[in-house]
């Protein structure tokens, strides 16, 4: 159990979980278009045992049991995204009926259960159509992808609580153009520098397309990493300083200062797009409210050795979840804490949040995980931070990108042969929070 009562977070405070199309969905029929993470994944050495989202939790098929699973654990939203190729298969053009009619089914599923729905319309999953063209090294991506934000806005709009455009502009830029990690897996400065810039010139547009549709409540969901020296010395807290930049400082600064970090513009200016300056403005196009992804923390040192970002993390001392990352709430608070304090006064909304562990439905160290990233919200709601929600990755176990399905980070359990889902203690731990009750009808 908590340690904290729902009334602590305030009165209108949500509590949600969340999931993203590819990692949950299946379903790859009925029109659907092949994504960058179907042939990525396909492609041996890329992704644990070279498992794919070719079924994952048959969310797809499974959807009404999934959204049972949030109304009874007394949750408030569900935070999902939608997959551009099931909606338009080419990312750019005819439109996939039975994409619509699935979306519609999950949004008015989750309107009859009370749940409000949290979009984002960017979850990893471009068109492999779209890729074939440059993917996001094209600078055509920005009205590629604000015309698949309009199809959304303009059919699903009015029922949705908050539409985000991008999730995790750092995963998408660097994670899968610089370290290769993610589809399409480049290892390229270059690639990075523009994919970086791409990525949010395509958010603001995007943002400035669906207003002029009328939507409301827009926003995007960046991910963070406090940054920290391995030691006190000036070149490893350097290091930690420019991992800072990359990581957290080229978002928040272009999102809301509409300005690049000098530091880490210093690596990317001779591969950066010809005259990005001028699209400062769309980048920094004003936000409704602005998501924050926390984790972990990273220990770095200088490595003058690694040639374009002289930097290295290094394990550190902290209790690990099954990926490998440190636990440090205060982490979460500090970075709350931080971007109330220097970059905005919107509303803010933990959008992830959440621990891998071993396989099994009794996760007390996810309860203890869960407990004190709660009370990191709340330290920093006393600091002046205007959180209004939080949202549990993940509500399933579920496709773990280049880690497969061995990486568990669901509140309830999977069986990937038979598709049973059953609630973890820590699913029990929400649940009670949030209904005083500790029982359910999902047994
Ligand atoms: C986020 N990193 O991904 C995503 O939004 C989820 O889809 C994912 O399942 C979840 O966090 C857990 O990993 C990240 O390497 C993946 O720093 C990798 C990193 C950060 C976030």
């Amino acid at each position: 159990m908590f340690s904290h009562k729902r009334a602590d977070f305030g009165e209108n405070f949500l509590f949600g979980a969340a999931t993203a199309a590819y990692q949950i969905e299946g379903g790859q029929t009925d029109g659907r278009g092949s994504s960058i993470w179907d042939t990525f994944s396909a492609t041996p050495g890329n992704v644990h045992n070279s498992e794919t989202g070719k079924i994952a939790c048959d969310h797809y098929n499974r959807w009404p049991e999934d959204l049972d699973l949030l109304a009874d654990g007394g949750f408030d939203a569900y935070r999902f995204s939608f997959a551009w190729p099931r909606l338009i298969p080419e990312g750019t053009g005819t439109v996939n009926q039975k994409g619509i009619d699935f979306y519609d089914r999950l949004i008015d599923g989750m309107l009859e259960r009370g749940l409000k729905p949290f979009a984002t319309l960017y979850h990893w999953d471009l068109p492999s159509a779209l890729q074939d063209k440059g993917g996001w090294l094209n600078r055509d991506i920005a009205n590629w992808f604000a015309d698949y934000a309009v199809l959304v806005q303009s059919h699903f709009g009015d029922r949705l609580e908050t539409t985000a455009t991008i999730n995790e502009p750092w995963c998408v830029a660097f994670l899968s153009h610089m370290l290769g990690v993610h589809a399409p897996g480049y290892r390229d400065i270059r690639a990075a520098a523009r994919a970086s810039h791409h990525v949010l010139l395509a958010h603001g547009t995007a943002i400035n397309a669906m207003r002029a549709e009328g939507g409301k409540n827009l926003g995007i969901v960046c991910n963070f990493e406090v940054a920290q020296g391995a030691t006190g010395k000036p070149e490893d807290m350097g290091a930690a300083r420019l991992w800072d930049g990359i990581f957290n400082r080229w978002y928040l600064d272009g999102l809301f200062k509409g300005k690049y970090p000098a530091d880490v513009l210093a690596h990317f200016a001779p591969h950066m797009p010809d005259d990005f300056a001028d699209d400062m403005a769309v980048v920094s196009t004003p936000l409704d409210w602005f998501g924050v992804n926390y984790y972990t923390r990273g220990l770095y040192e200088h490595a003058p050795e690694r040639g374009a970002f002289p930097l290295r993390k290094v394990d550190g001392p902290l209790e690990k979840t099954a990926i490998g990352w440190e636990i440090f709430p205060e982490g979460l608070e500090e970075i709350l804490t931080r971007i109330s304090a220097d970059y905005t006064d919107i509303p803010l909304y933990v959008t992830e949040n959440g621990m891998a562990e071993v396989e099994g439905t009794d996760d007390p160290r996810r309860v203890a995980y869960y407990d004190g990233h709660l009370g990191a919200v709340l330290a920093a709601q006393r600091r002046g931070a205007d959180v209004r929600g939080y949202f549990g990755w993940s509500l399933l176990d579920n496709y773990e990108w280049a880690e497969g399905y061995d990486k568990r980070f669901g509140l309830v359990h999977v069986d990937y042969k038979t598709q049973k889902r059953t609630p973890k203690s820590s699913y029990r731990a929400f649940q009670s929070l949030l209904t005083g009750a500790n029982r359910s009808r999902v047994a």
